[in-house]
C-alpha cells in the first residue's frame, strides 16, 4: 500500500485550498483586469462561443440553465487556452409572455421586475465563474436593442416578406392571446392549461415559407456542422412533400376543387373528395338538404384548437358531412361525392383531398364509417383486405387503372402527372409543412410592431429615423377584452400621423413575438453599445457566423429556424455576407433530479445558490460536467459532489508537493502524460467532458499510486487541463507554481506527441461469438463505448451491426454475441 501521500515540502507556503476565498478573489481579478473582454478588433483567430441567452422570467437560474452555460463556458475557455481570441457574450431574452406572466403573478410591473431578475441572473452567472464579456451584453427590452428589432421588421416589410392576413389561430381564452401550435399541449394552453379554441384574427405574418426550400437544402451536405438530431427535426418541421395538384370539376357548377396529393398514381382509386371545414367552397356548394348537418359539424370544429385538428382522423374515423354534391374525376369522368371532413386542414395543401380509401388510413376509416366504396389500385403481396395499403414496395403494380395496369406505382405517378398537365387539370407541386411565422401578439410586454395604419394609404411602416417606437408605460397592462391588445388603451400612443400622407393614422397595437427578438441577438453582441447601426459591418464580417452554438434541443424548430430565416433575409438584402448564422450547433442534455424532470409544478427545481455556498463554483461545475456526456445530460444527485471535492483537494496537494520537488518521469510516466493530454484534448473538443474529467482523475490517482510528486511537466499540464472545468482553482494553482495571471491569457494548452502516446496504448482482442476476429489498439483504460467506436471506425474489422449482447473486459477483450 502506498503510504506516503505527497505533502508540500514547505507546508507553510502551501495552504489548504479555500474555494470561497479563491473564487471571490479570481472573479474580482477577472472583472477588474478585464480579462474576459475580447479584443474584437485586433485579436488573433476569432472564436465566437455562443450559448442560448436565458429569459429572466423567474427570480433566478435553475441548475439546468447552469449546466448548459457551464458546458458552453468550458468550450470557450478551452479554445482560449488553445490560442484563439474567444468572444463569449451573454444577454437576456427579457420580453415575452413568460416574463409578462411572471410579473403579473408577482404583482410587480415588468419594467421593475425584469431588471431585478436580470441582476440576480447576472450575479449567479458571475459567481459560477463564466468567462462572459460583461462589457457587451444585450437586453432585448432596452429601446437601444428593440429599435433594431423593429428595424428588421421594417426591412422585411419593405422586402414584401411581412403581410397582414387573417387565418385560423389558436386562441387561449384565459391568457387572451394567440398561441403558436407549439404552445398548445394536448389541446390546452401550455401555460395555463385552458382548453384552446380556434379563431380567425388579422395578424402579421413573416413569409418564412418563401425560404422553405433554402432552409431545407442548406441542411444537406456538410455545410453546417450541426448535430444530426437537430437537422432531422428541422427537416421534418419543414416537411417537404413532392406531389401534384389536381382539379376536380364540380358537377352542375362552374367551380372546380383542387386537391393536393403526394400519390397522384392513386387518382383512379378516389371514391370521394373531402374539403376542410374552412374551405370557401363549403358554403358555396352545400345543398339545402345538407346544410343543417354541415353547420353542426362546423360548429363542433370551431371549438377545437389547431393541433387537435391536425390529428383528427388519426386512430379514429374523422367527423364529416356530405355536401350533397358530386365532383368529376378528370381522368375518367367518374362522379364521386363531396364531403366536408375535420381531418382535412385548411392551411395544408389546398385544403382539399381526394379520398383514396384503398391506400390511405384516414380515408379508409372515413369511407368505412360512411359506407363509401374502397377501391384498390395497387396490387401487392403485402396488402391486407381489411386495411388501407399505404406503402409502396418493390414488386407492387398498378391494377384497376386501365392502361396504367402493370406499371410500377412510381412510373404510374409520372404518367398521371403528365396527363394532368397536358389535359390542363393541374400540375406537379412541391409543398411544405412549414407555416408562415405569425409574429403578432395581443400582449403588452414586447416591442410594438412599427406600423401606422392609415385609411388612405393602408398600413405604413414607421420610417427608420422614427425608430424605436417606444413601448408606453402602462400601469394596467393586462388584456381585458378578447382579442384587443393592451396598447389600444394608450390613446397618446395610438394616435400618430401617417408617415406617407401625413393624415391621421393609428399605430399598430400588437407587439411582436419574442422569437423575433432572439432571431438576431447574436448579430448584435459584437456591436452592443453601438447606437448608430444594428451591427457594425466590419465586426460582423470578422466575428460571424458563430463558431459554436450550444443550446436546448427544444429550440430546434422555432428559435433555430427563425434565426436562420432572418439571417438569410438580411443576407439577401445585402446587410451581411453569410446566410447561415451558426456554423456548428450542439444541443446539450437535460438534467433530471432523482430520475424526474425538474419542474416548478413538481417543486423539485434545484437552484445553484445553495451548492455554491457549500461547495463552491468549481466543484459544482466539475460535478455537473462529470454526471454524464454533456449532450445527454444526467441525474443530479447531491452526494456526487463530494467525490469531486475530494479529487480537487487531492490534486491541490499534489500540485503543492511538486512545487519544490525534483521528480523526473520515467518513460512510462511520460507516455501516460501524453496519452492523458490526447484523451482530454479530444474529449473536450467533442463535448465529452465526463470522460475528460475521468482521465484527469485517473492521472491523479496513478500519480498517487506511484508515490512521488508530479513532475513539473505533469503539474503544468494538469493545471491547464483542469482550467476549463475549475477555472478559479487553476488560476490559483497557476499563480502559485509561478505562472503569470491570468492563466487564460498566459498559459498554452499542452501538446502531446502521438509517437509517445503509443506507449500507453493497449491491444484489445475483438471476438464475435467467442471467436477471435482481430484486435484494436486503444488507450489504456478505454471504456466499452470508446472501444466500440474504435472498432466501428476501423476498416479491417467489421462490428456486427446489431449484437444481442456485448461482453467487455477492460483492456483485454470485447466479445459481440449475435
Ligand atoms: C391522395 C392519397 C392517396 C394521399 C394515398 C395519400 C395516400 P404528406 O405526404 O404528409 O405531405 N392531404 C393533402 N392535403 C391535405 C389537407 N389539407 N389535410 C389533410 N390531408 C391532406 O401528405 C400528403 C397527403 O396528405 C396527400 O396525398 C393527401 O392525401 C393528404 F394513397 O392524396 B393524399
Ligand atoms: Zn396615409
Amino acid at each position: 500500500m502506498n503510504t506516503h501521500q505527497p505533502t508540500a515540502p514547505d507546508g507553510a507556503h502551501w495552504p489548504d485550498y479555500d474555494a470561497h476565498d479563491c473564487e471571490e478573489k479570481w472573479q474580482a481579478y477577472w472583472r477588474d483586469a478585464h480579462t474576459n473582454v475580447a479584443d474584437l478588433e485586433g485579436g488573433a483567430v476569432p472564436f465566437y462561443n455562443l450559448m442560448m441567452f436565458p429569459y429572466p422570467s423567474a427570480d433566478g437560474l435553475h441548475i439546468g440553465n447552469i449546466y448548459a452555460f457551464t458546458g458552453a463556458d468550458i468550450q470557450g475557455r478551452f479554445e482560449r487556452l488553445r490560442g484563439r481570441t474567444v468572444f463569449e457574450p451573454i444577454g437576456f431574452d427579457a420580453f415575452g409572455i413568460n416574463a409578462e406572466n411572471f410579473a403579473i403573478k408577482s404583482g410587480i410591473h415588468p419594467s421593475e421586475l425584469i431588471p431585478r431578475n436580470i441582476e440576480n441572473f447576472s450575479r449567479q452567472l458571475a459567481s459560477m465563474g463564466m468567462m462572459y464579456d460583461w462589457s457587451r451584453t444585450v437586453d432585448t427590452t432596452k429601446p437601444e436593442y428593440y429599435r433594431w428589432t423593429q428595424w428588421i421588421f421594417v426591412k422585411l416589410f419593405e422586402a414584401g416578406l411581412v403581410e397582414r392576413r387573417t387565418g385560423p389561430v389558436n386562441w387561449c381564452p384565459v391568457d387572451k392571446t394567440v398561441l403558436s401550435n407549439e404552445q398548445v399541449e394536448d389541446g390546452r394552453c401550455e401555460r395555463c392549461g385552458t382548453q384552446v379554441e380556434t379563431r380567425e384574427l388579422a395578424q402579421w405574418f413573416m413569409r418564412i415559407t418563401d425560404y422553405a426550400e433554402r432552409l431545407l437544402s442548406n441542411l444537406e451536405g456538410d455545410g453546417l456542422d450541426w448535430a444530426g438530431s437537430t437537422k432531422l427535426i428541422q427537416r421534418n418541421w419543414i416537411g417537404r412533400s413532392r406531389g401534384a395538384e389536381i382539379a376536380f370539376p364540380v358537377k352542375d357548377s362552374e367551380e372546380a376543387i383542387t386537391v393536393f396529393t403526394t400519390r397522384a398514381e392513386t387518382v383512379l382509386g378516389a371514391t370521394f373528395l373531402a374539403l376542410a371545414p374552412e374551405h370557401p367552397a363549403v358554403a358555396a356548394l352545400v345543398t339545402p338538404a345538407c346544410r343543417g348537418a354541415v353547420e353542426a359539424l362546423l360548429d363542433r370544429v370551431r371549438r377545437q384548437d389547431v393541433v387537435s385538428r391536425r390529428i383528427a382522423g388519426e386512430g379514429k374515423a374523422a367527423e364529416g358531412a356530405s355536401l350533397g354534391r358530386s365532383a368529376i374525376n378528370p381522368l375518367n369522368g367518374e362522379e364521386i361525392p363531396i364531403y366536408v371532413a375535420d381531418y382535412v386542414l385548411s392551411d395544408t395543401g389546398t385544403g382539399a383531398v381526394m379520398g383514396v380509401a384503398g391506400h390511405d388510413d384516414r380515408d379508409f376509416r372515413f369511407a368505412e364509417a360512411r359506407g363509401l366504396s374502397v377501391r384498390r389500385v395497387i396490387a401487392s403481396d403485402h396488402a391486407t383486405p381489411d386495411a388501407a395499403y399505404t406503402e409502396i414496395r418493390d414488386g407492387d403494380v398498378m391494377t384497376g387503372s386501365g392502361d396504367l395496369d402493370g406499371l410500377s406505382p412510381h412510373d404510374a405517378r409520372a404518367r398521371v402527372i403528365d396527363r394532368i398537365e397536358t389535359g390542363g387539370h393541374g400540375a406537379a407541386r412541391t409543398r411544405y409543412r412549414l407555416k408562415d411565422w405569425c409574429i403578432s401578439r395581443q400582449r403588452y410586454w414586447g416591442p410594438p410592431i412599427p406600423i401606422i395604419h392609415c385609411e388612405a394609404c393602408g398600413p405604413q411602416p414607421v420610417p427608420e429615423a422614427d425608430l424605436p417606437v417606444l413601448l408606453p408605460e402602462l400601469r394596467d397592462f393586462q388584456a381585458k377584452t378578447d382579442g384587443v391588445s393592451p396598447l389600444s388603451a394608450a390613446e397618446d400612443f395610438v394616435a400618430a400621423p401617417c408617415p406617407t400622407c401625413g393624415g391621421p393614422g393609428q399605430r399598430e397595437v400588437d407587439v411582436s413575438d419574442t422569437f423575433l427578438d432572439s432571431a438576431w441577438y447574436f448579430l448584435r453582441y459584437p456591436s452592443a453599445g453601438r447606437t448608430d447601426v444594428p451591427f457594425d459591418p466590419g465586426l460582423t464580417r470578422r466575428w460571424l457566423p458563430v463558431d459554436l452554438y450550444i443550446g436546448g434541443q427544444e429550440h430546434a424548430v422555432l428559435h433555430l429556424m427563425y434565426a436562420r430565416f432572418v439571417t438569410m433575409v438580411l443576407h439577401d438584402l445585402g446587410h451581411i455576407t453569410f446566410e447561415e448564422p451558426f456554423t456548428r450547433f450542439r444541443p446539450h442534455g437535460m438534467i433530471v433530479k432523482n430520475g424526474q424532470k425538474m419542474s416548478k409544478s413538481k417543486g423539485n427545481v434545484v437552484g445553484p445558490d445553495d451548492y455554491l455556498q457549500r461547495f463552491g463554483a468549481d466543484a459544482l461545475r466539475c460535478y455537473l460536467m462529470f454526471m454524464g456526456p454533456f449532450t445527454e445530460g444526467g441525474d443530479f444527485q447531491e452526494s456526487g459532489i463530494n467525490g469531486i471535492v475530494r479529487f480537487l483537494r487531492r490534486l491541490w496537494l499534489q500540485i503543492g508537493a511538486s512545487v519544490d520537488g525534483r521528480t523526473s518521469g520515467t518513460p512510462d510516466d511520460v507516455a501516460r502524460l501524453h496519452s492523458v493530454i490526447e484523451r482530454v484534448t479530444r474529449d473536450i473538443a467533442a463535448l465529452r467532458y465526463n470522460t475528460a474529467i475521468a482521465a484527469l482523475m485517473e492521472m491523479s490517482s496513478s500519480i498517487k499510486a506511484r508515490g512521488t510528486a508530479p513532475t513539473p511537466e505533469e503539474t503544468r499540464a494538469l493545471v491547464v487541463m483542469v482550467a476549463p472545468f475549475a477555472p478559479h482553482f487553476a488560476e490559483e494553482a497557476w499563480a502559485r507554481i509561478g505562472g503569470s495571471s491570468s492563466i487564460f491569457q498566459h498559459a498554452r494548452w499542452p501538446d502531446y506527441d502521438p509517437a509517445l502516446t503509443v506507449a500507453d496504448m493497449i491491444e484489445v482482442v475483438v471476438q464475435v461469438n467467442g471467436k477471435r476476429r482481430g484486435s484494436v489498439s486503444v488507450p489504456r483504460g478505454s471504456d466499452e463505448a470508446d472501444v466500440r467506436a474504435e472498432i466501428e471506425a476501423s476498416s479491417a474489422l467489421k462490428a456486427p451491426p446489431q449484437p444481442r449482447k456485448v461482453v467487455f473486459v477492460p483492456d483485454r477483450i470485447i466479445n459481440y454475441v449475435t
